[in-house]
């Protein structure tokens, strides 16, 4: 059993979006990083877009050093600088989502990204800080993490630096996703709430975050339950759709195992919902996956309210809108509770005659 400490960033995930705080142009300046010195060698990006270093495949990795090239290019993400710069293109042979990570350089880092053409003011995408790269040599470098990129347009790559830093850089350019269809099973039931959108209002079975809570609530089966479902992001990533599953435990304990599989990043959860949702802070215990990899949670619960969860991974642009929406749960042990019948000493005495 995992308990997870309740922190702002999980209050963040139950009621939206755990992103990194989104700096505003009014955000005040952020402190130096420690110098750092790391020569990595390796190619490096070209000068501009006109001679951009061609990424030919995916997985991608380079690495390369800033200083002494222009500044050629800014973007502020939210704060602009004078850093040099160089640039990367990649051209996809089809659809995909990619994450574009600098995380590990050795430097306050930027990385922005232009579609098609150069657009100065109006780049595709832009991240200065990440807090989700994993150990980072130093702090504020930077991660695009999901990026749809359309078959057949270049993209540039440019990587930059916070207020005329410069120096070592590690970039990374990945898919993102293996995209999947997850097809519904035949004994599947739909979860009915349909897709959300830009301004959308889960009335439907967003839980404690919904005005009145409401829940999709379970009857127990000795079967496995699967429930067809969507999830996504939206209001420019703000938000997500969360789907809240209604369990009433009434065993001394029940072992419940919920397997999830969707075509986006998600993450599947248990809350206690035993004392009501003032008292809900945090996941009981929750686990992220991959799109297209099943992944259970398993735990045994005593008896009450339960709720199992699901919704995006607090990973940006999956938005409701797009075609990867689709997850099956699949809910194991939810079964009704069989009153174990209460021997009598005399019946226990005679067991063991
Ligand atoms: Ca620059
Ligand atoms: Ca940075
Ligand atoms: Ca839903
Ligand atoms: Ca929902």
């Amino acid at each position: 059993m995992r308990t997870i400490a309740l922190t702002l960033a999980v209050l963040l995930a139950l009621s939206g979006l755990a992103l990194a705080a989104s700096p505003t142009d009014t955000s005040p300046p952020k402190p130096v990083p420690p110098p750092r010195t790391l020569s990595l060698g390796g190619r490096v990006g070209g000068e501009d877009i006109g001679t951009a270093v061609v990424i030919p495949e995916l997985p991608f990795f380079d690495s390369g050093n800033t200083c002494g090239y222009e500044d050629d290019y800014d973007e502020s993400c939210p704060w602009g600088s004078d850093s040099p710069d160089v640039v990367y293109s990649f051209t996809p042979p089809y659809d995909v989502c990619i994450g574009v990570s600098l995380c590990d350089s050795y430097y306050d880092t930027k990385v922005f990204i232009y579609e098609g053409y150069y657009s100065p003011g109006w780049p595709f995408a832009c991240n200065d800080d990440n807090s989700y790269c994993y150990e980072p040599p130093v702090p504020y470098t930077s991660w695009i993490q999901w990026l749809m990129l359309t078959e057949g347009v270049p993209y540039y790559i440019v990587v930059d630096g916070y207020s005329g830093d410069c120096g070592d850089y590690e970039i990374v350019v990945v898919d993102c996703v293996t995209m999947c269809p997850v097809e519904c099973p035949p004994e599947g039931v739909d979860e009915g709430e349909g897709p959300c959108f830009d301004g959308y209002v889960d009335q439907f079975n967003g839980g404690c975050n919904s005005n009145p809570v409401v829940y999709s609530e379970l009857e127990p089966s000795e079967e496995p339950i699967a429930i067809c479902g969507m999830s996504g992001n939206y209001d420019n990533n703000t938000l997500r759709d969360t789907d809240w599953y209604l369990l009433d435990l009434t065993c001394d304990e029940t072992t419940v195992t919920a397997t999830i599989e969707a075509e986006f990043p998600v993450m599947l959860g248990f809350i206690d919902l035993r004392e009501g949702c003032e008292n809900v802070s945090s996941f009981y215990s929750f686990v992220s996956a991959q799109s297209c990899t099943p992944t259970s949670l398993s735990e045994t619960l005593p008896p009450g309210e339960w709720v199992v969860w699901v919704s995006t991974w607090d990973w940006p642009d999956f938005d409701c809108d797009m075609e990867w929406t689709d997850y099956v749960l699949t809910i194991e042990g939810y079964e009704a509770c069989v009153p174990v019948e209460r021997a009598t000493w005399g019946t226990v005495k005679g067991m063991y005659r």
